[in-house]
Parts: C-alpha cells; sequence; structure tokens
C-alpha cells in the first residue's frame, strides 16, 4: 500500500513537506519482517527503538526510521517506521491491522489520520501442470503416483 495512492489530498496552510504511512506491527510476521530488510542489528528479532528501515540511505536510523512502541487506548502498539509505503504480509491474514496516514509540513508540524485494515487473500491460487510427456504402459504405478499428487483436478 503506497502512501500517495490512500492520500486523497491532504494539504498545507503553507508548504506540505512529506505524506508517509505506517502500520502496526504483528509479532505473528517477525520473520516476514526480518526477511524483508527490517532487521537492522541482525539478531533476528524486530523491537521498537532498535530496528528500522534506513530510508534516506545514510547507514543510520533517524526517528521516523525506526519501529517505534505507541499506546493507543491504554494498549502499547508497536508501529513500523514512517515509510511511503506500508508492507502486508501473508502472516496477516485474518487480523486487523492499523494503518497511518501521516503529514509534515514544511515548518515540522504534523498531523495523521489512521484506519483498521482486515487483511484478506482474495487473490486464487495458480495451478501449474506437468510439461507433457510420454509414458509406457508398464510404467503404471509411477503415473498414478504423478496423478495422486497432481490432485483430483487431473481427472476431470
Ligand atoms: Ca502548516
Ligand atoms: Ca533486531
Ligand atoms: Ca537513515
Amino acid at each position: 500500500m503506497n502512501a500517495k495512492d490512500v492520500d486523497e489530498g491532504s494539504w498545507d496552510n503553507c508548504a506540505m513537506d512529506r505524506i508517509k504511512l505506517r502500520r502496526s506491527y504483528n509479532a505473528d510476521c517477525q520473520a516476514d519482517f526480518v526477511a524483508k530488510g527490517y532487521d537492522w542489528d541482525k539478531n533476528n528479532k524486530i523491537e521498537a527503538g532498535k530496528d528500522g528501515w534506513d530510508e534516506n540511505g545514510d547507514g543510520t536510523l533517524q526517528d521516523h526510521e525506526k519501529f517505534v512502541s505507541v499506546t493507543r487506548n491504554g494498549v502499547a502498539t508497536i508501529m513500523t517506521p514512517w515509510l511511503d509505503y506500508a508492507e502486508f504480509f501473508c502472516c496477516d491474514l485474518g487480523n486487523k491491522v492499523v494503518v497511518e496516514l501521516g503529514g509534515w509540513d514544511k515548518s515540522g508540524n504534523f498531523s495523521y489520520c489512521w484506519s483498521e485494515q482486515l487483511i484478506e487473500d482474495k487473490v486464487l491460487p495458480t495451478y501449474i501442470l506437468p510439461w507433457a510427456v510420454t509414458i509406457k504402459c508398464t510404467d503404471r504405478a509411477w503415473v498414478e503416483g504423478l496423478l495422486t499428487a497432481a490432485g483430483k483436478g487431473l481427472w476431470m
């Protein structure tokens, strides 16, 4: 999800500086965040204040580039860094994810809004059939094994 796609025309009385997104971090997705490179100190754990994404490529993590813990309605939630996009993973399926859209003006003033997104997978699986092959009648057991492995769809 990209910030520019979510933004419906945020503006400022003087001049906007940037619009960013962040999402709530779900510990079930730790492995995915680590694999994507968010594990800054390379300890295979995602921790607020320590990990993040070096968006400007300067070799350090600035405040907006770190995971942070925020308290919402009395509940502590870890949020991802503020980036041009928010990433979702298969491990998010069936979970509600808080997504925040934040805007900064040139004077450093900040405002944000948020919504809760239910992540669902609505993309159908892709089925890839084996190549056409010529098989001898004597190889029946092998063919049956292949068809069983491929699933019932092939019998129809
Ligand atoms: Ca302003
Ligand atoms: Ca870490
Ligand atoms: Ca940086």
